[in-house]
């Protein structure tokens, strides 16, 4: 971890200018491939050895696993926690918490999900701020778990324990580069957001834009709002994103600051697309595009392809999407691919 690092992005020195953009609900199938843009490959994930451990808590027949994993960029080890009424769950029981405690190359990060409140708190005690090899160790990760996980049977029936650290993997295989945790993040599960009907979308402002001062122009600073107002949209219910044979377009949503404001346009997304656009997860995952599939995740997707850039400008997109890639229901499971 380079505790050191700094963002090149400033935070919180823009006022909103405009607001920009408006969604669109409509969903076309079968959408010409030239709407695909030419998007960056995506890295590949490096080789890991994953090991799953035997622990404490399996002799007590409970759901909670533990394990480590090497790669050329580091280490990382894991182990889980399921809780109902503050004692450890036994195995086959649906916890009402799950603890997952994650070391990635020497800084720990601890994450409690309760269902209940749908709510996922993310806690470090010492700052951390993801590096490259961080990133490189959890990209291998999601890929290493996803194929261990689904070599041990039907990814459906995993327990709440396998399911937390698996959801986690997805997350982190698409962090932002330089992402600081400290000390704690709150995740709520947002309500659903009701799709609004289709609207024309505003053009972007140039930035820095003239205005007239009445004693001739004046160039003014550019503002550009990283903008809230993620939701909890399903893709799944809205087209059948498992479906690699249809393609289907939709607008998605993003801001990258200062190079321009919250905008909107028509995306491909789906199994069918580029590296699975909407997919809560770097790619298609290794099981066949299982996962959730979210509006915030393809915006977040949109924003890193665009920019070709896993940096804090897409920071904000990646936190609206956390409750997604947490909550989400899960969609696609061996049909994509
Ligand atoms: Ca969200
Ligand atoms: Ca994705
Ligand atoms: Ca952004």
């Amino acid at each position: 971890m380079n505790s050191s690092f700094r963002s090149i992005f400033v935070a919180g020195a823009c006022a909103s200018l405009l607001v920009l953009g408006a969604w669109q609900s409509r969903d076309v199938a079968a959408a010409s491939p030239s709407t695909d843009p030419a998007y960056a490959p995506e890295v590949p994930a490096e080789p890991g050895q994953l090991r799953m451990r035997a622990t404490a808590a399996k002799a007590l027949a409970s759901d909670d696993i533990a394990g480590d994993m090497r790669t050329p960029s580091g280490a990382l080890s894991f182990q889980t926690t399921s809780l109902s009424a503050g004692k450890a769950a036994a195995a086959g029981v649906a916890p009402e918490r799950v603890r997952v405690r994650l070391e990635v190359n020497g800084a720990l990060i601890d994450h409690e999900i309760d269902y209940a409140s749908g709510t996922m708190i993310v806690r470090t005690v010492e700052r951390v701020v993801i590096d490259e090899a961080d990133r490189a160790v959890l990209r291998s990760f999601q890929n290493e778990l996803g194929r261990a996980l689904s070599d041990q049977g039907d990814m459906q029936r995993m327990p709440k324990s396998k399911d937390f650290l698996w959801r986690l993997a997805e997350m982190y295989s698409e962090v932002p580069l330089g992402r600081k945790f400290a000390p704690e993040w709150v995740v709520r599960r947002d309500d659903a957001t009701k799709i609004e009907p289709s609207a024309p979308t505003l053009p972007e402002p140039r930035l820095p834009f003239a205005r007239d001062t009445g004693k001739g122009l004046e160039v003014v600073a550019a503002a550009c709002a990283e903008r809230s107002g993620g939701g909890f949209t399903n893709l799944r219910d809205i087209a059948n994103v498992c479906d690699d044979d249809v393609a289907f377009t939709r607008s998605s949503s993003h801001d990258y600051c200062p190079a321009h404001g919250y905008s909107a346009k028509s995306v491909r997304y789906g199994c069918s697309a580029s590296s699975c656009a909407g997919r809560c997860g770097a790619g298609c995952g290794v099981a066949d595009g299982v996962g959730a599939w979210y509006q915030d995740c393809l915006d977040h997707d949109v924003c890193n392809r665009d920019h070709n850039s896993q940096l804090g400008a897409c920071g904000d997109e990646f936190n609206e999407a956390a409750d997604d890639y947490a909550f989400g229901s899960i969609s696609c499971y061996t049909t994509c691919g």
